[in-house]
């Protein structure tokens, strides 16, 4: 079913209910989706669904779900139009409408950008975690859930109940085996709930690995002038984005029902952990890395960051040294171009991709961005020096103060427990000491404790600059 937009285009109906509709899926994954349409047809229109603000339904409700790209490229700007998206609803006030949209027959897939504590599961073993609140809450009234595993569980046990087929569950965050943590997460709960659904569930549904990538910073007023300067409309929901984008998808959909996602450049592979490990150990660890050592040392973005020198030699010796020689990569990747385009990633002055930004929820995201490679390389017997230099400039960022005395707010689900431990005696031992994120093998490795303790020693004596600059 077609639909003619005020402008004369055709929209599409939809086929995809994507939880979690914040700009990064707005800017990536639905213009996507609206190319893989153009070049090879279907219905695969999006309605989305925020789980936790009424602001970007608003927005763009208001605007018939219509909304802009604004493409920051090293040589300028470019501005596209995107109509893929047809519906927004906001969970906290339109709960029976979402589970509807699950529940409805012409939904194949259900797709999510939920971030990584969206699955409510323990990062060190992926499991459910059933001392999460809200999975407590989805348990006690499983028929109103408010988390994404409960959305989905719930949503499920209609299609069964009215002999439909599962959608496909499509994790599009920076987790490795992001679809195996969701299908964890979704049968933990299910089991609770009603073990023949959980049956019915690990027997029909499918729950394909994803490796998403887009540098996608969060929307300033600034953006939204310059959007408007470039096309003369006001849009209050435009997403900034640099022209890169990779997506890698298992290609396991329910009864192979999907959109024809390699018309459009998507590469559907039969195994997506080789490129989930280089894109979350070179791109996101180093992510992390800059947002730590750039806010200690008082820089507000990305690319002012690694703009001083000694901060892209650290990087590039990360990468050189004790990243890329963890892994085995994806074959025919050339890793030191790989990393190369990072790097000039990083720079583009288009944009402003914030540290502040990206250092939140780090219990959630080194254990796969840093831990994972600190231990292979432990395992390995390879150096681990600058990796624990990232760890100490994450314990030094929850202590909330930079180099220059300036406070900071830290964001994460642990921030609490986290910021006492940060302020102990011994910071490190005590924040090491944390399972959850730092699992049983580092925590009972008391040389690598020794080596973070150090790291952390010489980022509160010297400062970052100076630190970094003697590694050189
Ligand atoms: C970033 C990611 O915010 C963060 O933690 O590292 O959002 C990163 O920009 C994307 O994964 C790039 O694909």
């Amino acid at each position: 079913m077609v639909e003619l937009s005020e402008t004369g285009d055709v929209r599409p109906a939809v086929g995809i209910v994507h939880l979690g509709i914040g700009a990064f899926f707005r800017a990536f994954g639905i213009p996507w989706l609206e190319d893989v349409m153009a070049a090879a047809g279907g219905d695969w229109g999006v309605a989305g669904v925020s789980l936790r603000s009424a602001g970007v339904r608003d927005r763009l409700r208001a605007q018939e779900c219509v909304y802009r790209c604004l493409e920051r490229g090293p040589e300028g700007s470019q501005v596209r139009q995107v109509q893929a998206l047809r519906r927004v609803l906001f969970l906290g006030e339109e709960r029976e409408t979402v589970l509807e949209a699950m529940a409805d027959p012409a939904v194949s897939v259900v797709s999510l950008t939920v971030t990584e504590k969206g699955y409510c599961h323990v990062p060190g073993t992926g499991r459910l975690d059933l001392r999460n609140p809200g999975i407590a809450h989805d348990i006690a009234t499983p028929d109103a859930p408010e988390t994404a595993p409960g959305l989905i569980v719930e949503a499920l046990r209609r299609r069964r109940a009215a002999g439909l087929r599962p959608f496909t569950c499509l994790s599009c965050d920076n987790l490795p085996g992001n679809g195996e943590v969701l299908r964890n997460v979704v049968l933990g709960l299910a089991e609770r709930l009603d073990p023949h659904l959980a049956g019915w569930i690990a027997h029909e549904g499918r729950f394909p690995a994803t490796m998403v990538d887009r540098i996608v910073p969060a929307t300033t007023a600034a953006d939204i002038d310059e959007a408007e300067r470039l096309t003369g409309v006001r849009d209050e929901a435009v997403v900034v984005h640099e022209p890169f984008r990779q997506w890698v998808i298992e290609d396991r959909f329910v009864d192979d029902v999907r959109p024809a996602f390699e018309a459009a450049g998507v590469l559907m592979a039969d195994e997506v952990a080789p490129y989930e490990r280089m894109k979350l150990r070179c791109l996101n660890g180093t992510h992390s890395a800059i947002a730590y050592l750039g806010l200690l040392a008082g820089k507000a973005t990305v690319a002012e960051t690694v703009a001083d020198p000694s901060v892209a030699r650290f990087v590039e010796g990360l990468w050189r040294e004790e990243i890329v020689p963890s892994f085995d990569p994806p074959a025919a990747v050339d890793l030191a171009e790989y990393t190369a385009a990072l790097m000039q990633r990083y720079r583009n002055p288009g944009i402003a991709h914030r540290t502040i930004q990206i250092a939140m929820d780090g219990s959630q995201k080194l254990p796969q961005r840093i831990l994972a490679t600190i231990e292979d390389n432990l395992a390995g017997g390879r150096p681990v020096g600058r990796l624990a230099l990232v760890v100490a400039a994450w314990i030094r960022f929850l202590g909330g103060v930079s180099d220059a005395g300036v406070t900071f707010d830290v964001s994460d689900p642990l921030a609490g427990a986290l910021q006492a431990r940060a302020r102990a005696k011994d910071p490190v031992g005590a924040v090491m000491a944390v399972e959850e994120v730092f699992g049983r093998s580092l925590h009972g490795h008391p040389d690598f404790i020794g080596t973070v303790r150090a790291a952390h020693d010489r980022l509160a004596g010297a400062g970052v600059r100076t630190v970094l600059e003697g590694m050189a």
